[in-house]
């Protein structure tokens, strides 16, 4: 059995009947993830298994406080909003307990662990195919955000300044001149394209210690593969990936759908042509945020909706870049050229993100 099994810790969770599947599942670049079948008196029962990457994720245990305190609170909504019909227990993770009464448990390894029960007959898209699924998506990362408006504490960060940008930015400098891999002169033209928009970088940061922008509880990894999407009733039904919920501007998590939603094309495609921002996509998402996040938002947030898709698409390109110099130490990759393949992606995303500023901000402004 590989150290990267969930047989290994299985034993140690409070979930009846007998596991007799586990299979690798998901696309994600961080944790390893598996859908774990049980048999449970003859019935099948499935759960998500996760392993928390704990290089990255420093405080496993306070990580999953946070997970408790948003899980339990959007549930409190749930009961509140007397929305309680079949749904109740899909529209938020449930974790399971281990026998000492963690919401995780370690393997022998020291590996930290954690399961949630899975939620049926709903899925996610690593590409967005229609301006429907986009508005479902986005209403529903709104209506976490709204949810935890009145959340009464503030969340650990379990990533420190994660989407502080001139952070990311100063992280990429350093890895430019440390240079590690000797990959520095391949990228020449991609260091130039952040350089030349290292002005807008701060422009959140800056607002935000002016006291402008509002810190308020986000989730920061929007990937529409985030949100489980209801098979029959097409409705985001589910934000799952929990792990950097925490405090954050609004804008994190529009920025992050313009980001993964506009794009026709996969994140680490060679196809430079075929990356563009599809406007009818950023419209639905625009549309789908406002419908559930429009409550709270004030004026000034309202206005800076488009500026953040660039800006968090420009980040996370900086962060892959920086990676591809550091030799591929942060996200997971399954060829030498991935993560740089990744930037070039984003970086024709910004590029077509400029392109459509006019068009975005009049189609902010229309929205009332
Ligand atoms: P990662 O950090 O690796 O992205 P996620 O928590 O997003 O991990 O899970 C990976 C994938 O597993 C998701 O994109 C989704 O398809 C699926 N998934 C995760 N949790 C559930 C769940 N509770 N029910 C159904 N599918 C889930
Ligand atoms: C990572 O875990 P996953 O694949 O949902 C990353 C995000 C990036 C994303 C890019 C904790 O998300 O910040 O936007 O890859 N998560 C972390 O695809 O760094
Ligand atoms: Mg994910």
């Amino acid at each position: 059995m590989s150290d990267r099994d969930p047989r290994n810790v299985s034993s140690q969770f409070v979930i009846p009947g007998k596991l007799v599947d586990a299979i690798p599942y998901g696309t994600g670049h961080i944790n390893d993830t598996f859908l774990v079948t049980y048999e449970n008196n003859g019935a099948p029962a499935k759960y998500i298994f996760q392993r928390i990457n704990t290089s990255i994720f420093k405080q496993p245990e306070a990580l999953m406080q946070n997970f408790l305190a948003v899980t339990k609170h959007i549930a409190g909504k749930i009961a509140e909003e007397k929305k309680l019909h079949p749904d109740t227990r899909r529209r938020t993770l449930e974790v399971m307990r281990s026998s000492a009464g963690e919401p995780f448990a370690r393997d022998a390894e020291g590996n930290f662990w954690r399961s949630y029960v899975f939620v049926d007959e709903a899925r996610t898209f690593d590409i967005i195919e229609t301006p429907e699924q986009a508005y479902q998506a986005a209403a529903a990362f709104g209506g976490f955000q709204n949810d935890l408006a009145d959340l009464p504490t503030r969340l650990v960060e379990t990533i420190p300044d994660f989407h502080n940008t001139p952070k990311r930015l100063e992280a990429l400098k350093r890895a430019a001149d440390a240079d590690v891999k000797g990959r520095k002169k391949d990228v020449a033209p991609e260091l130039d394209f952040v350089f030349a928009r290292a002005a807008e970088c701060s422009k959140l940061v800056d607002l935000q210690a002016k006291g402008e922008l509002i810190e308020r509880t986000t989730h920061n990894d929007t990937k529409l593969n985030n949100v489980l999407i209801d098979d029959v009733t097409g409705k985001g039904i589910c934000v799952i990936d929990l792990d950097t919920a925490m405090p954050g501007l609004p804008h994190y998590d529009f920025g992050d759908m313009v980001r993964s939603g506009t794009n026709p094309a996969s994140e680490d495609t060679k196809e430079l042509d075929k990356v563009f921002m599809r406007f009818d996509i950023f419209e639905a998402l625009l549309r789908g945020f406002l419908s559930t996040a429009g409550k709270f938002l004030n004026p000034l947030e309202k206005s800076l909706l488009p500026f953040a898709g660039k800006l968090i698409t420009l980040e996370i390109g900086i962060r892959f870049l920086t990676d591809y110099l550091e030799g591929d130490v942060y996200f997971k990759t399954k060829r030498p050229e991935h993560n740089l393949d990744r930037c070039r992606t984003q970086f024709k995303l910004v590029k077509s993100i400029e392109e459509n500023n006019d068009a975005m901000m009049k189609l902010v402004d229309s929205i009332r």
